[in-house]
This record gives structure tokens, sequence and C-alpha cells, in this order.
């Protein structure tokens, strides 16, 4: 039995005695222990592959700060990783791959991996931090949306204008189809692993959908969205395994994504969650949404600024307190510790 689930009763919409909250990337550069533990071992696939290390930097953020939720530490980049296109981390310059896919050749040989190989090691990491977790709080698994890891694989790496891949899907949308229709099916088999190996909720991380024009993010990004959700094993122990959608960039859109059956919707802070939630609160939980450049002001601007969120959300359920995007390397993690203990204080409903 969880000792918490609170986080699981929110995105439920069950009752809660407080809001419930965790911090996209939260095992991440700026804890001083995570550095230390990365360094040991060599690179940060390496940490994502060694499951001892993998599970020590999921715990890492629960030790310093009483969060609600673990979630697993990898990247979403495993799975173009996974077909072939050879991941690496250029020091400074973020994510690159080897090859790249762009032309009707590199496309004709994408292939839907197998996951209970090639991607072992993510499963293997969850069963692990399942164990370590001893039922303390629940356990997140996640994946890339196919869009948005078709923007890394047509580009190569991390991009400011995503010229290549929507030029693709402006002068031949049948191969980007092609490329969603592959990433669909493998995000389908990655997440009902991580679900089978312990996976109490999934979040389907959909960064860069937001950058498309009006249609065509419902044609090139949520439609396969709504694929993964009708394809995911939505019980697992006799408790529902709830699915977050987190679009960034796409508030103007919540009616849509509310509508392919997730139970909650990840915000970004450009949204009012108040009003986010009136739209679409009888139909899904809100996780979010406070700007993650907020941690740097001092902890009573980072405290006005929680409740500022929690006031607009309202009272009752239905909220999972979260930042609009990740956590910054460079944040103070005092500023993050101010952050959940003002979550918790602010939402307790005695
Ligand atoms: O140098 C390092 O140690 C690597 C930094 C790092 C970390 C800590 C990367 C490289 N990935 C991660 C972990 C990670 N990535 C998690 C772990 C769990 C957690 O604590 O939250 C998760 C959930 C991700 C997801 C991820 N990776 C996303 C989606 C979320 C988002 O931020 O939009 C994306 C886009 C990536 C790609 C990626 N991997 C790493 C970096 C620096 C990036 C972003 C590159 C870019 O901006 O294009």
């Amino acid at each position: 039995m969880l000792k918490n689930d609170t986080f699981l009763r929110a995105l439920m919409r069950e009752p809660v005695e407080y809001t419930p909250v965790w911090m996209m990337r939260q095992a991440g550069r700026y804890l001083p222990e995570y550095c230390a533990t990365r360094k040991n071992a060599g690179s940060f696939l390496q940490l994502c592959k060694n499951t001892e290390l993998a599970t020590e930097v999921t715990l890492q953020p629960l030790e310093r700060f009483p969060l609600d939720a673990a979630i697993l530490f990898s990247d979403i980049l495993t799975v173009p990783d996974a077909m072939g296109l050879g991941l690496y981390f250029a020091e400074g310059e973020g994510p690159k791959f080897e090859r790249t896919v762009r032309t009707e050749a590199d496309v004709a040989k994408l292939f839907v991996p197998d996951v209970g190989t090639e991607l072992k090691y993510v499963t293997d990491a969850v069963s692990s931090i399942r164990k370590a977790l001893d039922n303390r709080v629940p356990l997140i698994g996640f994946s890339g949306s196919p869009y948005t890891l078709a923007c890394y694989m047509v580009e190569g790496g991390s991009s400011s204008d995503y010229r290549n891949i929507k030029t693709m899907m402006y002068a031949r949308p049948d191969l980007l189809h092609r490329i969603l229709e592959v990433n669909t099916l493998t995000v389908i088999d990655y997440l009902n692993a991580q679900i089978e190996a312990g996976a109490q909720a999934v979040q389907i991380f959909d960064s860069w959908g937001g950058s498309l024009p009006y249609g065509k993010y419902q044609e090139f990004s949520l439609q396969y969205m709504a694929r993964i959700v009708a394809g995911l094993k939505r019980e697992n122990d006799g408790r529902r395994v709830p699915v977050i959608v987190f679009t960034k960039g796409g508030g103007q859109w919540l009616e849509d994504i509310a509508a392919i059956g997730c139970d909650a919707i990840g915000l970004d802070w450009t949204t009012d969650i108040g009003e986010a939630r009136r739209r679409v609160g009888d139909k899904v939980a809100l996780q979010g949404n406070f700007d993650p450049v907020a941690l740097f002001a001092p902890p009573a601007a980072i405290e006005a600024e929680v409740e500022r969120i929690l006031t607009s959300y309202g009272g009752g359920t239905g909220h999972v307190f979260n930042l609009g995007h990740g956590i910054s390397q460079f944040t103070n993690p005092d500023h993050a510790a101010a952050l959940v203990a003002a979550v918790h204080r602010l939402s307790r409903k005695d």
C-alpha cells in the first residue's frame, strides 16, 4: 500500500488533504549530489543505463524535499537512441544524434525497436526505483511525444526554429507522418513496459508541440498522443494508472487535449490555471504552473507566487502543483525547498 498517494488521488480528482507537488527535472544539475553521481558515472547516458545510479539520482530530490511523487531518472531521447540514431552529449551543447532522419531513404530505414531488449535498462531502473521507494510516494514513468521525439530525430539535436522538421511538414507531410507512426507504436510499447515494470502514472512530454501552427498541432502532435492514450494499459495492480499530457505552449488547445482521454493536462506558466480549470476542469486534472525562473527570486516572492497559483486554481481537488517546465540547472536548491514547503503549508485543508 502506498504511504502517500495524494498525487494519484489529485490526478483522479478525488479528495486530498493538501495539493501534492513535484518538479519537472527534479533530479538534475541544480543538485550538487546529482553532479557528484554523474561524475562517477562518466557520462549522462551511462548514468541512465546504470540501474543502481539511476535509482540513486531518482531518490536524491526526495531525500531533500517532501515531494509527493518521484520521476524515473532517464531521458526522452533514449527512444531515438534505441532506433539506432546514436545519441551522444557534446560537452556544454546538449543532446546530439550521429544520424538524422531527413530523406525518404532515412525514413524508409526507420523501425520500431524491441523495447524489451533495447530499452530494458529503463524498465530495470523502474523496478529498482520502485523497490527503493518502498511505497513512500508513487513513481512517474514518461516518454516524449511522437512529435517532440521527431524534432530531435529530424534536427539531430536541439533547435531554436525547427527549420528542418517544419520544412518536412510543409513539403513532405507523408514523410513526417511515417516518422510519427513509428514513434507512436514505439511509445505505446515503451510506456506499457514502464507501467508493467511498476510506473504508477505516466507523463507524455510534448515539449515542442507548442511550436506548431493551429491545425498542424492537432494533425502532427495531438492525433498521435490520442493514439498513445488509447493504447496504454490504464490499470495495474488494481489501481488506475493516470496519464498526464504536457504540451508546452498548449494553453490555447486545452479543450482539444482534454478530449483525447488523458487524466490530466500539464500547463506552462503562460496560462491562468483558474481559467484553465473553468475550461476543462470537469474533464481532467491540471498540473502546473509555476514559472521555473521565479525560483531565482527570494523565498518570500516564491511563496507569493505559489499563493497566487493556488488561489487562482481555487479549492477542492484536481490540482498537482508543478513548474511550468523543467527546473533550471542554476537554481538554488534552498529555493526549491521553499517552493515545496509553501505549496504544502498554503494548501493544507484542515
Ligand atoms: O548534463 C546532464 O547531466 C544532463 C542534463 C539532463 C538531465 C538531468 C538531460 C539531458 N536529461 C535529464 C533528465 C531528464 N530529462 C528527466 C529526468 C527526470 C526528472 O528528474 O525530471 C526527464 C523527465 C527528461 C525529459 C526531457 N529530456 C525532455 C522533456 C522535458 C522538457 O524539459 O521539455 C526533453 C526535451 C529532453 C531532452 C534533453 N535531454 C537533456 C537535455 C539538456 C535536453 C533538452 C535539450 C533541449 O533543450 O532541446
